[in-house]
């Protein structure tokens, strides 16, 4: 995966886009008509994510099946050090995933504190289709995946190992302290730990899905879980309205229900990036002070196909795929 820093500076035309194209009207505005199909995903260099994604939707396919396909490219890259293969360990130097996928109809699945298997967001749509529950954890989610077919394999790489290495010199958790330290170890491909993938798809259809894929905060205690798994937090998803999705501090976003809340915020009738203004705004009044050392961000779609973000802090970024062809913004942000 490309430096981030590299991924924007290379991509002139990306923030130029950001500057011509209307975050709020771009999407839904040809002829009136919904945009569609359409892929959105947190961060920029999930352009190749979308790529993935746009196969699916490019030849008709359902939007399920879209932010599956997706979300596996950052789960199998080992240089993405926020998703899957290469995630940066627990505090205990272990790599423990979450992930979740929710289609038009409603149905969903998740896994969380999943360790060992390269694609936990394949997984996760197996619980969603194959058993009467919603969320599988831990040992149990394992065995469900080793039944199912899927290999244990290490997904800690020599790059994070080293990373985690140095981070147990001071052992000190602290989300926003974990990018300055990623930055002066010269991590490559990593210039902060936000970095899950959440990915929204329109298909040509006219329905919604979402997926959401990590291996959370980097450092955290063994067995903690985020919102990335959490239907309602990390991911939601009404196809009589729109979609939701979100990065950061899982903590922060499980506290508002932040996607299930962008998604109810659209539904009385604000604009994707509205939504997730006011989403984002609810953390800040519950903490106050504090919201200004921490990052989430939340991106969101409506069912005609208008795209909106909103963040915390400056930086966060999202990249989008439509028929005229793929961009990436820099989301507004409250400081
Ligand atoms: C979590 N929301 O586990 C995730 C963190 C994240 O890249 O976005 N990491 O809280």
């Amino acid at each position: 995966m490309l430096d981030r820093r590299k991924f924007l500076h290379a991509s002139l035309w990306s923030s130029a886009a950001a500057l011509l194209v209307p975050r709020n009207g771009w999407a839904a505005r040809a002829n009136g008509k919904p945009q569609k199909p359409l892929v959105i995903s947190t961060w920029a260099p999930n352009v190749k994510a979308n790529a993935a994604a746009w196969t699916v939707l490019s030849s008709g396919g359902r939007a399920v099946d879209a932010v599956e396909q997706g979300v596996q490219v950052p789960e199998a890259d080992p240089k993405d050090q926020s998703v899957g293969y290469g995630g940066l360990p627990d505090r205990d130097g272990k790599v423990t995933l979450d992930a979740c996928i929710m289609d038009e109809h409603g149905n969903c699945g998740a896994v969380m504190f999943l360790e060992e298997i390269m694609h936990p967001i394949k997984v996760a749509r197996l619980v969603m289709e194959k058993t009467p529950h919603v969320q599988l954890a831990g040992e149990g989610a394992l065995q469900f995946a080793l039944a199912n077919g899927f290999k244990r394999e290490n997904l800690l790489t020599p790059e994070s190992e080293k990373a985690w290495h140095e981070w147990l010199r001071t052992a000190h958790y602290d989300p926003m302290t974990i990018p300055k330290l990623l930055e002066k170890q010269n991590v490559p491909g990593q210039q902060n730990n936000h970095d899950t993938i959440g990915m929204l798809a329109l298909d040509a259809a006219g329905n919604l899905s979402g997926a959401c894929t990590t291996s959370g905060m980097a450092y955290k205690m063994r067995g903690r879980v985020g919102d990335s798994p959490i239907i309602g937090a990390g991911l939601y998803v009404d196809n009589e309205i729109g979609a939701a999705t979100s990065t950061g501090v899982g903590e922060e976003v499980v506290r508002i229900c932040g996607s299930h809340t962008v998604v109810e915020l659209m539904r009385q009738g604000l604009s994707p990036e509205e939504a997730c203004r006011q989403t984002v705004m609810r953390i800040v009044k519950k903490r106050g002070a504090a919201a200004k050392d921490l990052q989430v961000g939340f991106i969101a779609v409506n069912n005609r196909g208008t795209i909106g973000g909103y963040a915390l802090q400056k930086g966060f970024t999202y990249a989008v795929q439509t028929t005229a062809g793929s961009k990436v913004y820099e989301s507004k942000s409250v400081y």
